[in-house]
């Protein structure tokens, strides 16, 4: 496994390797989610690369992107285990220089949902992730469901600027008992590992509520709710049952939908979501 820090030696490694490229961008602190990604793409193409990358600009100023977890040892680790070929490790200096002033922004649907909390958000993904893309050039590029929101923005970017990349999502990984699997999960304490639970917990219920015939937005929306209340160390920031593609919040009788929320844990904040009505969830 090659490793690279400068553009320049990544197109060098880059031409070195077997066609077709296989890309999965990465803000670092491997989990089995993430390699999930890499595994799919090493089935799906000859060569795989992974950047690691935490993203200064997709954090708002009170989100302290100095404590995001890091283990780089851990990390290249992982991905020579999972059969990666080329790792590219960008500084932020090299990414963003002093005079760094371009922005790529996706307009609607980075609006509601993760949008309306963290306004900033979305505008750092997309301009890091299009940056990541015009470096790597990659075939195919590998995203995970559990940032719903951010799969969608992100083929919504690469439809209107003619990536000529396919955008490829993958299913959430979680733990046994549930829990969507995070790098933030390092953050909880035992308590709150346990409290954790409530979000699938309450997807879950909801999910059983659509199986057995419920439709209306607002109730499975409730469903949900309900089981997040009965958490003490919980405390609900949204739910939303909205389109899947255009993320346009529902009213009445559902068919399709995802389902998303972001809660707080005690200072952590989680995400969580399930696509109802659609057997790839
Ligand atoms: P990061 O949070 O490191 O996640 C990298 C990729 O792993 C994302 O596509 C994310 O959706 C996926 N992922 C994370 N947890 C997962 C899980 N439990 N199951 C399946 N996939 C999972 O998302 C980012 O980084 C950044 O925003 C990035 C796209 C790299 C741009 O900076």
């Amino acid at each position: 496994m090659k490793i690279v820090e400068s553009f320049g030696d990544l197109q060098k490694a880059l031409g070195e390797l077997k066609q077709s490229v296989g890309f999965v961008p990465t803000m670092g602190y491997l989990h089995d989610g993430h390699l999930s990604l890499v595994n799919k793409a090493k089935e799906d193409c000859g060569s795989v690369v992974v950047s690691i990358f935490a993203n200064p600009i997709q954090f708002a100023e009170d989100e302290d992107i100095d404590n995001y977890p890091r283990d780089i040892d851990r990390d290249l680790n992982l991905l020579i285990d999972g059969g990666t070929d080329l790792v590219w490790i960008p500084t932020v200096k090299s990414m963003y220089p002093e005079d760094f002033q371009t922005w790529v922004n996706v307009e609607k649907v980075s609006i509601p949902l993760e949008g309306k909390f963290r306004p900033t958000h979305f505008r750092g993904v997309t301009t890091v992730v299009s940056k990541l893309f015009n470096a790597v050039h990659p075939d195919k590029a590998y995203f995970g469901q559990k940032d719903a929101q951010q799969a969608v923005v992100i083929k919504q970017m690469t439809r209107d600027l003619n990536y000529p990349i396919e955008i490829i999502i993958c299913p959430i990984i979680r733990e046994p008992d549930g829990l969507a699997m995070s790098s933030r999960n390092i953050y909880l304490n035992d308590q709150e590992r346990q409290a954790a639970l409530c979000l699938s917990q309450g997807l879950l219920a909801a999910g059983d509520s659509f199986q057995a015939g419920e439709r209306d937005a607002e109730k499975l929306r409730h469903t949900v709710k309900n089981v997040i209340k009965k958490e003490s160390l919980a405390e609900l920031q949204y739910i939303s049952c909205a389109h899947p593609e255009t993320l346009k919040e529902l009213e009445g009788n559902v068919e399709t939908s995802l389902l998303s929320m972001a809660v707080f844990i005690g200072q952590t904040r989680l995400i969580d979501n399930v696509l109802l009505g659609n057997s790839k969830s």
